[in-house]
């Protein structure tokens, strides 16, 4: 067997038919070079690493990272790329989505040391998006273009899933990679110190045959934080962002509540501000468990633990935020709003801080 000149990580959820199939298209197309394939499989329930298991008893050169609890492509290419010292390191679907006839034109590209990167491209001539329907193409066209944002070199296709790299490169992209949900491709060209040569190589995508997409609102809401993650994320953590927005939404609904509570219910203040604290409480925690820890969205009896814990934190926050704000409105003389603003900031970071490790704690 020649060495292995190059690593194809391809990340799988449910793709137990696909398997065989694509070693086979691979294997086809790739003779000649030296290769293997790092399956990165997040929990399959549906015998994915059985298939796995049985071509790679065929075939040596194909292995398996299993991961638990986890989600997510980008994470499961990096970590399969880490798992393999192949100097080409290349990202596939495991759906054969993916037409495994560029492989060897990337690698082609980059042997030639002409390009850092060799990208599979539905937007350049000769590509296209295959059969999807026009909401799904309006989708990735407007993300394309939201991409632009964080890109500082053209790239007709950063949503694309298919390319290969140097290693060279992709470890100089590694430390500042977001690694946040399914863009890997956007994160890697966003994050390398110089604009990579880039090779841009059109294919149709196909048509899946068997097995389902996995794209859901978890994919968008991803895509997201990953350009905001971006574009701030060296000052600030991006769920702290989103902490912060969800607070602020909170403060808005805790005047209408007021409002309402005191014109149309006819509460008294006291009344009307205790409900409104109440709800803006539980708001802030419904919507900080979608959005800001969506990927750790506590559920049944653990959802009603950490509305606890997350009350208990919040009221904790409410003390130190009022012990500031006097402290500086008294003692220093400050003017009312930069003692308020100080004191509500201090209890927005104490809140972020204690509930992210308390209520939504890592498992
Ligand atoms: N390891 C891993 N693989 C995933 C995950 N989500 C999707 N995949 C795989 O990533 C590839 C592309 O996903 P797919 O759902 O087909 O995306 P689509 O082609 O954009 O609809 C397929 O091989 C999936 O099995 C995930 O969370 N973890
Ligand atoms: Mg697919």
């Amino acid at each position: 067997m020649p060495p292995v000149e190059l690593c194809l990580v391809i990340p799988v959820l449910n793709e137990r038919d696909n398997i065989a199939p694509l070693v086979a298209c691979v294997d086809a197309v790739l003779g000649g070079i030296g290769w293997e394939i790092i399956f990165v499989d997040d929990d399959s329930r549906d015998g994915t690493r059985a298939a796995i298991a049985a071509v790679a008893r065929q075939h040596p050169n194909v292995r398996l990272l299993h991961r638990i609890g986890r989600r997510g492509l980008a994470s499961a290419f990096v970590e399969g790329a880490q798992a393999s010292m192949a100097p080409l390191i290349a990202a596939m679907d495991g759906d054969l989505q993916h037409d495994e006839r560029l492989l060897p034109k990337m690698v082609a590209a980059l042997r030639s040391g002409q390009y850092d990167l060799a990208i599979g491209s539905r937007h350049v001539d000769g590509g296209g998006l295959g059969e999807w329907d026009k909401t799904r193409a309006g989708m990735s066209d407007f993300a394309t273009r939201l991409s632009r944002m964080v890109l500082k070199v053209p790239v007709s296709d950063p949503m694309t899933g298919f390319f290969m790299l140097r290693r060279d490169v992709f470890d100089q992209a590694v430390r500042g990679l977001s690694a946040i949900g399914f863009k890997i491709l956007l994160d890697i060209v966003a994050s390398l110190p110089t604009p990579p040569r880039i090779k841009e190589l059109p294919y149709v995508f196909r048509t899946r045959v068997a097995g389902e997409s996995k794209l859901d609102a978890g994919v968008l809401r991803d895509f997201a934080l990953l350009l905001v993650d971006k574009m701030i994320g060296h000052i600030v953590p991006v769920t702290f962002v989103l902490f912060a927005v969800v607070g602020l939404c909170g403060i808005a609904a805790h005047l209408v509540v007021l409002l309402v509570g005191m014109r149309l219910a006819e509460l008294p203040f006291e009344r009307a501000q205790l409900l409104a604290t109440a709800l803006a409480i539980l708001g802030n925690f419904a919507l900080n468990n979608i959005f800001t820890f969506g990927d750790r969205r506590l559920r049944g009896w653990r959802f009603v633990r950490g509305l606890i814990t997350f009350s208990a934190i919040c009221a904790v926050g409410a003390v130190g935020n009022l012990g500031v704000a006097s402290f500086l409105f008294g003692a220093q003389r400050s003017s009312w709003w930069f003692a308020g603003l100080v004191g509500a900031a201090m209890s927005l970071v104490w809140n972020y801080a204690v509930s992210s490790v308390v209520t939504w704690r890592k498992r």
